[in-house]
């Protein structure tokens, strides 16, 4: 009480809209976390794991120095995967920045490569076309005025928790604040951020911690066309979050608050981890990425696809080779991505496919995840369908319909069904399309 509370400016559910049209229009991003984690190469929570203490994690600082950093090859790699946006850690939890910030000397300015990483990257990738968000950690476990917690690496640690009592968690809000202005004020237009993220309750942090609603008033003033992730604990708050972030898992469908479908955009790694992880061997196929790139689609939700570039500044080798296949696959089929979202619900489902519409061309995309032998049965389309093509060739594929069901010289289907007659032989392209005129 006392306290007037900030008011987000308000928007009408149009506007949202369109200040949104892009993101949702464009559907793939690439994710890129990068920070000092990436020389122990075990897991960007090392720190954490580990219960690193600072000066234990020191010895990443003084070495840190990506030689071959080259952010116009990242670039290009995401373009050539067909992402169309990225979002790089200025900061992660760890609290280094990847940026010359007036407001701490643990920044990549003050290592052995001295150079503003962040400033190159937004230059290189915006030249590519690609538009640039960023992410950046509210939690901190460097910052002197940020208390030890339940997710801290020193939560154990009766010494360190003592220290707590000298801490002023206002200071750590106002750096949140500079920090958030120098991004937002210093490397041009930002499309996206990514705030990471709230646990409030008994040990945790929420909304009162990070000051979350004058924070995001903050982001909304510098950049009043950004879009923000909904992890400042905002939930309640209209205008509190523009998108929700499934982390590491699909949702089973399109998910909706009160019925009303939301803006959702899953992050997704290539192994488990988010940082360079060495020794990792839960590689995705590159046919598992391709087909969650088409179940986001098909629920009406966008993908931010990480990786994890080395402590040299290049990308893994691994995720290099995945997103070459991605853009192979994207070169021929990018038509059933890009400005679709679910099909409407009378369409139903054949069986071993995902299903992506484009409301704008009203063409509908049919991804073939298993194929089958000669036929695929569409239940009630009979009359929805003027032609139809495989996307890989633009190859015509005939249709009928079954004019004497029940007869043993023709598939049992209905009247009201529609056979595709498909090639004996799956086509030469991960997952096939089927586009519906
Ligand atoms: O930046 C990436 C992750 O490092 C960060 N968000 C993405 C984008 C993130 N990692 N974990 N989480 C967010 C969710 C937190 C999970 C937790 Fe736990 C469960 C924290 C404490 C319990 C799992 C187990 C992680 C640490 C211990």
């Amino acid at each position: 009480c006392g306290t007037a509370k900030a008011q987000l400016p308000a928007e009408t559910p149009g506007q949202k809209e369109s200040r949104m049209k892009w993101w949702t229009h464009d559907r793939f991003g690439m994710f890129i976390h990068w920070g000092l984690y990436s020389l122990p190469a075990r897991h960007e929570w090392v720190k954490n794991f580990e219960r690193l203490t600072d000066s234990a994690y020191q010895k990443y600082f003084d070495n840190f120095n990506p030689d071959l950093y080259d952010p116009d090859e990242w670039a290009l790699q995401a373009k050539k995967a067909g992402m169309k946006y990225v979002v790089l850690t200025a900061k992660h939890h760890e609290g280094f920045c990847l940026f010359d910030s007036k407001y701490t000397d643990y920044k990549s300015t003050n290592t052995p490569v001295k150079k503003d990483l962040v400033k190159l990257y937004a230059d290189a990738f915006r030249k590519q076309g690609i538009r640039v968000g960023f992410y950046y950690s509210l939690i901190d476990w460097h910052h002197p005025d940020f208390t030890v917690d339940r997710n801290h690496p020193m939560r154990d640690n009766a010494e360190a928790r003592k220290l707590n009592a000298g801490k002023d968690m206002r200071k750590y809000q106002q750096y949140l604040k500079n920090q958030l202005t120098e991004l937002l004020t210093q490397y041009g237009q930002i499309d996206e951020l990514f705030l990471d993220f709230s646990y409030p309750g008994k040990d945790g942090k929420g909304r009162d911690d990070w000051d979350s609603e004058n924070l995001l008033k903050l982001v909304r003033k510098l950049q009043p066309r950004i879009i923000v992730n909904d992890r400042l604990d905002l939930a309640a708050v209209p205008g509190g979050w523009d998108y929700q972030t499934p982390e590491q898992f699909m949702p089973r469908e399109w998910p909706a608050i009160n019925g009303q479908r939301v803006p959702w955009e899953t992050c997704q790694t290539f192994s488990g981890s988010w940082g360079y992880y060495r020794d990792e061997y839960s590689w995705k196929s590159t046919n598992q990425l391709i087909a969650m790139l088409v179940e986001t689609v098909s629920k009406g939700g966008n993908l931010l696809l990480n990786v994890g570039p080395t402590a040299r500044g290049v990308l893994d080798e691994r995720a290099q080779e995945r997103l070459q296949g991605i853009g192979d696959w994207m070169r021929f089929n990018s038509r059933a991505v890009y400005g679709c979202t679910q099909a409407p619900d009378e369409l139903e489902k054949p069986d071993n496919c995902l299903l992506t519409y484009n409301p704008e061309t009203r063409r509908l995309y049919i991804h073939v995840l298993e194929w089958p032998f000669k036929s695929l049965y569409l239940k009630g389309y009979a009359g929805k369908i003027k032609y139809a093509q495989l996307l890989k060739d633009a190859s015509e594929i005939k249709f009928r319909t079954n004019t004497t069901p029940g007869s043993h010289t023709t598939e049992n289907t209905a009247a009201t069904d529609v056979i595709l007659d498909l090639p004996v032989n799956k086509p030469d392209t991960a997952i096939p399309v089927i586009e519906i005129v």
